[in-house]
């Protein structure tokens, strides 16, 4: 038995037509009370259009879109009703339906109950909230792939493999007499879990490449006072966020940006000029800064021609880091290897170039992949366990221990799809969605 839930499917904003979204075993007796026809006498679901209602008063004219279970998203009655969009009618819409037996959705409730309906696997469901919150086109593709189900059809026959492994494995264990068996199935489990782990390491290679477009990637600038630090931030954002001035110490706070390299999202981080300074506001934003640098995965080390600061050229060194010589318009040499640019001419080409070579940002292949955190963290399990099981199976191990790393990897598979422990597992996941998906 569900609850019948509600929630707000577009923005809490003035617009000009709203949607809010039902969903639950009562969702047509809910809807009924309140709205001009009954749904539960109505032959048609559909479409309908009327009144909702607080008694005798209309709030407000409204359509009605009717699903009935199964067919709907969450695979339960649905009801979406598209009302005015002020934020006075949604109040009171939902209010009303609140009075009347609904109760308010928690994040990712709808997608939840498609989930636990049998409507969506886990993966399908963490693409449509990857989908919501994806910021490049390129990312955005990835995860159409996987909402329509492609990703997990790439995978179901790796588990079934793994089921058919040990399900011939109980065959030895419950009948160790026949030994012949045992033996024919230990070059089989080697020949076996071989094929798998090649294809999983395969999954895990193409999804490290695509986690970058999901994932983005974290860049800091870093550099003596007045190097052009904020310049180079307002050129690679497109935008005038940093003050630019000619005096040292201007940049306080660390400010940040965003911006698309190649379809990657870029969160940039301009530093406050690192160095020793007496001035308590600026001692935080130093400090800052360093924590900044400390989280990038790429380090723009910016420099002009009054050379290195190799004190806090020692702080980032470590990091993976490029070295640009800013305000190449007034500087006149040039040695080869080093990267030239003019933050405030916006000639910014060759260090973009040089970026995307140090983060390993080429064309994006839209294909199926597992490239969450989560997904990938389970495939790098699997990846453990079969090599456990090859190993165990090498060194002539008994096969029930060979076995328990086969059964820890199998449930590695269940965990990805989202067949195992449904409920635990999921409210975690759930709670990472908006309200109303
Ligand atoms: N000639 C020249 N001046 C620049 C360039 N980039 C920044 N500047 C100047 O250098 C000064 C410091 O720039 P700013 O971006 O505030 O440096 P920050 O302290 O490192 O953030 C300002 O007067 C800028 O106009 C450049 O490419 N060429
Ligand atoms: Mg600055």
């Amino acid at each position: 038995m569900f609850e019948t839930i509600v929630a707000l499917a577009t923005p809490a904003a003035k617009s000009a037509l709203a949607i809010i979204r039902m969903s639950g075993d009562d969702c047509f007796k809910v809807v009924s009370n309140v709205f001009t026809k009954d749904l539960t006498k109505e032959k048609e679901k559909g479409i309908h259009y009327g009144f909702i209602k607080d008694g005798d008063k209309n709030i407000d004219q409204v359509v009605l879109l009717v699903y009935v279970a199964p067919h709907s998203f969450t695979g339960e009655n649905s009801v979406e009703i598209i009302s005015h969009g002020s934020m006075l009618i949604i109040n009171q819409i939902m209010s009303v339906l609140l009075k009347n037996g609904a109760r308010m959705a928690t994040n990712g409730e709808f997608s939840s109950r498609a989930f636990l309906n049998g409507k969506i696997d886990l993966v399908q469901a963490e693409a449509i909230n990857d989908m919501i919150n994806a910021t490049t086109l390129e990312s955005k593709d990835l995860s159409m792939v996987s909402l329509t189900g492609e990703t997990s059809k790439l995978f179901r026959p790796i588990k079934d493999s793994i089921g058919e492994i040990l399900s011939h494995i109980e065959v030895n264990i419950d009948y160790p007499e026949y030994e012949d068996i045992e033996i024919t199935s230990k070059e089989e489990i080697l020949e076996k879990c071989g094929k798998i782990l090649e294809k999983i390491e395969i999954l895990i290679k193409d999804g490290e490449k695509n986690r970058i477009y999901k994932e983005g990637v974290k860049i800091a600038i870093v550099g003596k006072p007045n190097v052009g630090k904020s310049s180079l931030l307002n050129a690679l954002i497109h935008e005038d966020k940093a003050i630019v001035t000619s005096i040292a110490g201007t940049t306080r706070d660390v400010v940040e940006g965003d911006f698309n390299l190649a379809g990657v999202p870029v969160h940039l981080y301009d530093t406050a000029g690192i160095r020793d300074s007496e001035d308590l506001i600026e001692q935080i934003g130093i400090d800052k800064a360093k924590k900044a640098v400390e989280n990038a995965d790429l380090v723009l080390f910016v420099v002009d021609d009054s050379g290195i600061d190799n004190e806090l050229y020692d702080l980032i060194k470590n990091q993976k880091h490029i070295i640009v010589t800013n305000k190449a318009d007034i500087i006149s040499y040039r040695n080869k290897h080093d990267i030239y640019i003019s933050a405030k001419n916006n000639d910014i080409n060759s260090l973009l170039t040089k970026i995307k070579e140090e983060l390993n940002i080429g064309e994006v292949v839209i294909k199926p992949t597992f490239n969450n955190v989560r997904q990938l963290g389970i495939l790098k399990q699997m990846d453990f366990y079969l090599k456990n099981a090859i190993k165990d199976t090498n060194e002539d191990q008994p096969i029930d221990l060979i076995s328990v790393s086969i059964m820890e990897a199998y449930n590695c598979a269940l965990d990805l799809l989202g067949e195992n422990n449904k409920n635990d597992l999921t409210d975690e996941i759930f709670s990472r969605f908006c309200v109303g998906k």
